[in-house]
């Protein structure tokens, strides 16, 4: 039997054995509806809870690739757990509240950091019970990108999830349920005109990204990275103490690399511009690596690709500067679409590299829209291996752990340059806005004793961070 003809027999199922109903009801996110999913019920009926499993498995995960399923406490369960058996894999329980005894786990089960997890739940309005289960799933270190619905009530859920970087995919949207309901005489036109303009008028209000990326240490999100640099930059943050990156944005490579001797034990990266340098040469290279060797920093090239991605990989492996034989890290935009970051991984040809991807920018009046700061984590979240982290402002932009906010724009005091760039003091942008790594330029490059200065930086963002993961936030 084809899908569609599979979906009908479901829907009239659920309606004969009163999984939805039609009259005047509140749902749990308070909103009040002329229709409601009630699928406890589903329990008494096996061969219901078989067809749900069956479809889900079939026509939503075939594709997926995943370690683990785990139903949203309780309704979800059963379902969980059938899947669980037919696609033969190990399934995770969340508990609703913390044992206060013994373990005081939360998730049952046994499971290994950064492997992959798929929600289970049935019915999605708001999206709030998922990503409860989500944000404790994230806490154990588990990857959860993916969720698998039985009905989105298409209320405004599934952007939610998307914001939290969940990907929701359904057996049924409300309308479709409702179509198939009027065409098969279960319910009036009238009733479904009804349902529709209701689905039209009430959106559930949105959820608030979960934000614990910023309260977990460096050293415990080493092992939630998939990206090698992004490890590597964790350890030297975790292992130095240091989340400050120098920007050397000086254009004499002599300059650059006496600034560096003196201020290399304070930083744990530092950002080149490297076609503003007016002699570069190979040496300059030699010399920019050893001293990354001597004080353990990572070299990340502000390069900020932007074209296609065939001149990319030119423009990354080619020219003059050869950015990918020397670089740790770049950065790059989303404008040209994924071509950009195709070509970056096909480059890595000389050993690990990553990617910051660019989400926000600093300066005033730049171009950058909320839906373009969220389709470009979305087109990140593609690339595990090679993307490092966001350059970004928000804590909000992004949730995944193993990534790093790297946010340029501070300085202890002033507040704007002449060319728009727009500035924030250390606390703002470490306790407020979630910045991981904290790029400083002309603060500490152009000031009179740019080695003190250096310190300066590295002791105050430090002290941010260590109050920001202490919880002890006011
Ligand atoms: P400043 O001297 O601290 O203003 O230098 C900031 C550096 O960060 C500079 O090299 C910019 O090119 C870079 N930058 C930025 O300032 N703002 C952004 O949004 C991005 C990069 Br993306």
């Amino acid at each position: 039997m084809d899908y569609n003809k599979q979906l009908e027999n479901l829907a009239l199922n659920l309606f004969k054995i009163d999984a939805v109903k039609f009259g005047e009801f509140t749902t749990k996110s308070g909103i009040k509806t002329p229709v409601y999913f009630d699928l406890r019920v589903i329990v008494s009926y096996p061969v219901v809870m078989e067809l749900i499993s069956h479809l889900l498995f079939e026509f939503l995960l075939k594709t997926s690739e995943y370690d683990y399923f785990c139903g949203v406490p309780y309704t979800a369960l059963p379902i969980a757990t059938l899947l669980s058996v037919e696609a033969k894999k190990s399934m995770l329980m969340r508990r609703k509240e913390a044992k206060s005894y013994g373990t005081k786990k939360v998730i049952e089960g046994h499971y290994k950091l950064n492997q992959k997890c798929i929600i289970v739940e049935d019915v999605v309005t708001s999206g709030s019970s998922v990503l409860e289960t989500v944000k404790d799933l994230r806490n154990e270190g588990l990857i959860v990108e993916e969720a698998v619905i039985i009905l989105d009530r298409e209320q405004g859920g599934k952007q939610n999830l998307e914001a939290n970087n969940v990907s929701m995919r359904s057996l049924f949207t409300m309308s479709k349920l409702i179509e198939i309901l009027v065409n098969n005489n279960c319910i009036t036109e009238q009733v479904g005109k009804e349902v529709k303009s209701y689905l039209n008028n009430i959106h559930a209000p949105a959820v608030v990204p979960s934000v614990n990326r910023v309260n977990i240490p460096f050293e415990k999100r080493i092992e939630l990275s998939t990206n090698s640099i992004a490890k590597q930059l964790f350890n030297i943050m975790a292992t130095k103490k240091t989340n400050l990156c120098l920007s050397v944005d000086l254009t004499s490579s002599t300059k650059i690399i006496d600034l560096l001797e003196k201020v290399g034990e304070h930083i744990c990266l530092v950002k080149t511009h490297i076609d503003i340098i007016e002699d570069f040469s190979d040496n300059f290279i030699m010399q920019l690596k050893q001293l990354g060797t001597k004080f353990n920093f990572l070299i990340l090239e502000d390069r900020k690709f932007a074209d296609i991605g065939n001149t990319v990989s030119l423009q990354y492996s080619k020219g003059i500067y050869k950015i990918s034989e020397w670089a740790d890290c770049v950065t790059a935009h989303s404008l040209s679409g994924e071509g950009i970051l195709k070509a970056l991984n096909t480059c890595t040809n000389t050993g690990s590299k990553g990617v910051f991807f660019l989400a926000e920018m600093s300066s005033e009046g730049n171009l950058i829209t909320h839906e373009y700061t969220e389709a470009t984590v979305r087109m990140a979240a593609k690339y595990p291996d090679l993307i490092t982290g966001f350059v970004c402002q928000k804590k909000e932009t992004f949730s995944n752990p193993g990534l790093i906010q790297l946010t340029p724009g501070v300085q202890l005091d002033s507040l704007k340059d002449d060319f728009g760039q727009v500035y924030n003091t250390p606390e703002k942008v470490v306790l407020e806005n979630g910045a991981d790594v904290v790029v400083v330029g002309r603060g500490i490059v152009a000031s009179k004793n740019p080695e003190a200065q250096a310190a300066i930086y590295k002791d105050t963002l430090w002290k941010c961070y260590m109050k920001r993961v202490s919880g002890k936030l006011e």
